[in-house]
């Protein structure tokens, strides 16, 4: 049998080339895909949170590990799919009205998937309206906001507001480099993650 610590190590070293054919050799032997996925995959991503948080290692190593998780699951996922494997959770990531910035959110939906959630990136520039219609749509149980410029703060608020007032009763989170705590209790968030790794504890929080 494959040993899954050759995959979580090849995702550490954002090594896709073995990350894909480890994957391949696990499933040819007939190993369960929630076993791979979990032991294998998210284990490896969950390594890379804990050295990120503690600026082990910086936002390339992130992306690059990040990679190598998505070639292989790329190869994983019909096997999931046909095993009836559940996502650990649902979650719905954009950036809000009049903001156009995406790396750090990038980050985030990488560093969820990685955790084992199904993301819907919803993307740049979002309007409340645009949440609140995608949240219909995708069903998430938990919806980030990300923000990055202090004049587009005010719409994260008022897409939380709007997301109350439309009914929709997923949790939200929010983020980015102006956000806070203070800033997040004061317009009703359900919390706040100051960095990609941390908003992936906080949506585990959240769903629990
Ligand atoms: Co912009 N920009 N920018 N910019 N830009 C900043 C943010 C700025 C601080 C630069 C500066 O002046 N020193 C400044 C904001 C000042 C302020 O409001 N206080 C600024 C400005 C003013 C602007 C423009 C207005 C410039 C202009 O046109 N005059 C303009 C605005 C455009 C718009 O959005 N409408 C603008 C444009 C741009 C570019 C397009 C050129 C580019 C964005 C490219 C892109 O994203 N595709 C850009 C960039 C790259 C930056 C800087 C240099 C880097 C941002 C970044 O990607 N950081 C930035 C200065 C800086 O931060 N040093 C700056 C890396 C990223 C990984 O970190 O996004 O903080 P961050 O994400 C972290 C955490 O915050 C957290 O996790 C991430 C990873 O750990 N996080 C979350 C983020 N979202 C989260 C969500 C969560 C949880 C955690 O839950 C949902």
């Amino acid at each position: 049998m494959k040993d899954m610590k050759a995959l979580s190590d090849a995702v550490i070293k954002g090594d896709q080339k073995t990350a894909v054919e480890v994957t391949k050799a696990a499933i040819a032997e007939g190993m369960a895909p929630e076993r791979i996925l979990t032991d294998g995959l998210i284990a490896g991503m969950n390594v890379i949170g804990v050295r990120f948080k503690a600026n082990e290692v910086y936002i390339p190593e992130v992306l690059i590990s990040a990679r190598a998780m998505k070639m292989a699951m790329e190869v994983l996922e019909p096997k999931l799919v046909e095993a009836g494997v559940k996502p650990f959770g649902k979650a719905m990531v954009g950036t809000v009205q009049g903001d156009l910035h995406d790396i750090g959110k990038n980050l985030v939906v990488m560093m969820l998937k990685g955790a084992g959630f199904e993301v819907a990136d919803i993307g740049v520039d979002v309007s409340a309206e645009k949440f609140i219609e995608k949240a219909k749509e995708c069903k998430p149980q938990i919806i980030g906001l990300s923000a990055l410029l202090t004049t587009t703060m005010p719409a994260m608020e008022k897409t939380i507001r709007a997301l109350k007032e439309a009914g929709i009763a997923a949790k939200t989170m929010i983020g980015g480099a102006p956000v806070t705590q203070t800033y997040a209790d004061k317009i009703g968030a359900g919390g706040y993650a100051p960095d990609a790794a941390s908003a992936v504890d906080l949506a585990k929080s959240l769903i629990n």
